[in-house]
C-alpha cells in the first residue's frame, strides 16, 4: 500500500514536470503530423551530461557506393535497461500516446560536421503509421522535412534544449528528414529517440 501511495507520488510529481501543456500539432497534410512541445525536459542540462558520461557510445559504419564509412555521428543503444531518467521520459509518452515504446536510442552530433542524411525511418517497413518520438538535447540544430523522394523543404525546426518532436500518422511512410550538416551549430547536439515495436491501435 505505501509503495503505490509512493507510486501515484512520484507519477504525479513526473506528470508536472513533464507537461504536455504548451504543445502544438503541425499538419503536413490530412494524414501527417508532427508535435512539438518546446522545453519538456526541463533539466535536459543534467541529461545531456548524465548521457554523454554514461551512455554506450558506439561509432557504427555503413556501406556507401561499396564503400564501409564511419556514420557522423555516435549512437547508444540501451539493450540492457534504460536509466531511471530515460525510463521516466518513455513512460510519459508511453502514456500519453497510448502505445508501448520500447527501444530508445540516442544520437550523438559532437558538432556541425555530424548529420544524418534524409530518410524515413526503416520501422515503417514492419508497422503502419508507426510514432517516432525524439527529444532534443544540448545545442538546436536544423531539422528539415520533405516529401519522400526529394522536392522542397516543406518544415523547418531548431529542436535542442529539451524539446521533444514525435512525427505520426504517415509521415515515415510519405516524408522525409533530415539533420544536415550545419557550419554555425553552436555545439553539440543529442537525440533521444524512442520507437515502438507493436502495431499501434
Ligand atoms: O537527430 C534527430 O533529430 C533525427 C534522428 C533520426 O532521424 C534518426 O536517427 O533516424
Amino acid at each position: 500500500m505505501h509503495d503505490i501511495a509512493w507510486q501515484d507520488s512520484l507519477l504525479t510529481v513526473e506528470h508536472d514536470r513533464l507537461s504536455f501543456d504548451g504543445g502544438r500539432r503541425d499538419h503536413l497534410d490530412g494524414t501527417s503530423w508532427i508535435d512539438l512541445v518546446p522545453g519538456w525536459v526541463p533539466d535536459h542540462a543534467d541529461l545531456f551530461d548524465q548521457l554523454l558520461a554514461e551512455a554506450p557510445w558506439q561509432q557504427r559504419t555503413r556501406v556507401m557506393w561499396e564503400r564501409e564509412v564511419l556514420e557522423p555521428r555516435l549512437t547508444a543503444w540501451f539493450k540492457e535497461g534504460l536509466p531511471a531518467s530515460l525510463e521516466q521520459l518513455q513512460l510519459a509518452v508511453s502514456r500519453r500516446y497510448g502505445v508501448e515504446f520500447d527501444s530508445c536510442l540516442v544520437n550523438l552530433y559532437r558538432d556541425g560536421n555530424d548529420a544524418v542524411a534524409w530518410h524515413g525511418d526503416t520501422v515503417r517497413k514492419t508497422l503502419r503509421n508507426p510514432l517516432v518520438v525524439t527529444v532534443s538535447l544540448g545545442a538546436s540544430r536544423r531539422f528539415l522535412v520533405r516529401r519522400r523522394g526529394g522536392g522542397p523543404v516543406l518544415k523547418e525546426y531548431a529542436p535542442g534544449q529539451g524539446d521533444l518532436m514525435v512525427m505520426g500518422g504517415a509521415m515515415q511512410h510519405d516524408y522525409e528528414h533530415t539533420v544536415p550538416r550545419q557550419k554555425n551549430a553552436s555545439g553539440a547536439r543529442m537525440s533521444v529517440t524512442m520507437r515502438h515495436s507493436q502495431q499501434a491501435g
